[in-house]
């Protein structure tokens, strides 16, 4: 099988992260991180757009138990392209613990969806970050959309806040729950009540949508230790969406440059967002149970 050198700067993930001192609420769902290879084993995808680190599921299950969580999502990641084999692998070794959200191409068959819900899939990402991917083929997306609504799954968006205004009328016409990426990427020197956060609020207010409340550490422009800047965007949308907000991760952290964030503090800075044991519950067990094990709610 082909070896596989991570790109040059790129950033490992923490070895040896803090152990938080917010203990999260029982049955906790860790509902956007990743799983990068093996590459030995689960080869990267030719048309990747960078080469990370291995981040094995071993490595995520134990993160997972080490910071208090009960499940994760695993998200997959685009150096991974269509090719869900690595996902798959660690949703069947996690033992029921871990669902997922896949990358498919429109020439995927019946077949294989079927296959990958008994697998555990409950999504499908469409990427729409431009140092991400190549070309947007609409009609494509949705068509997919269409076929994987009718299986019950939703769709996960990663986008960018300056090209929401673009992209507002496909999202909005998506036929399923659509769940978006860190906030929509958020521009942080900007006022979380001005204009451009007021789009994807307003996006939000439509009962389909859902949003993690993720990845300070990307979006943050003052950095550690308390991602200041980011914090009034996620609690905004927090507070006014409370049933419809998630947490996760986001290990291993692909394509930091500025710093590699400690997974433990970054559970700390949940105690900041999401400031009363009621919203904790809702954004860390609830909402995620809804989307992901609605069998399991009652
Ligand atoms: C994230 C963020 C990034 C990467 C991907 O699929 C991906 O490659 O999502 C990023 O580079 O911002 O959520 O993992």
């Amino acid at each position: 099988m082909a070896a596989f050198t991570k790109d040059a700067n790129w950033m490992d993930w923490c070895p040896r992260p803090s152990k938080p001192g917010f203990h999260v609420p029982p049955g906790s769902v860790d509902a956007h991180c990743h799983v990068f290879g093996p590459g030995d084993r689960f080869p990267f995808a030719p048309e990747r757009k960078y080469t990370p680190c291995d981040a094995s599921s071993d490595q995520l299950f134990a993160l997972r138990d080490f910071l208090g969580f009960q499940r994760n999502i695993i998200v997959q990641a685009t150096c991974h392209g269509a090719d869900n084999r690595a996902l798959l692998d660690a949703l069947v070794r996690s033992n029921g613990k871990a669902r997922g959200v896949a990358t498919v191409r429109r020439s995927v068959s019946d077949e294989e969806l079927q296959a990958m819900h008994l697998g555990g899939v409950r999504g499908v990402r469409f990427n729409f970050v431009k140092r991400l991917v190549d070309a947007l083929l609409f009609d494509s997306l949705r068509e997919i959309a269409e076929r994987v609504s009718r299986l019950g799954w939703h769709i996960v968006i990663y986008f960018e806040a300056r090209d929401l205004a673009e992209y507002f009328d496909f999202f909005t016409s998506l036929p399923a729950a659509v769940v978006v990426d860190h906030m929509g990427r958020p521009d942080v020197s900007k006022d979380a009540f001005g204009a451009e956060f007021g789009l994807f609020v307003k996006m939000m207010e439509r009962e389909n949508f859902w949003c993690k409340a993720t990845c300070p550490e990307r979006l943050s422009m003052q950095g550690q230790p308390g991602y200041d800047d980011v914090v009034p965007f996620a609690r905004r949308i927090i507070e006014m969406f409370p049933d419809r907000v998630l947490w996760g991760t986001d290990w291993p952290h692909p394509n930091m440059t500025s710093h590699m964030p400690d997974d433990g503090a970054l559970v700390d800075y949940i105690l900041r967002i999401a400031t009363t044991p009621q919203l904790q519950k809702a954004l860390l067990v609830d909402n995620p149970m809804k989307l992901y094990w609605p069998e399991e709610v009652l």
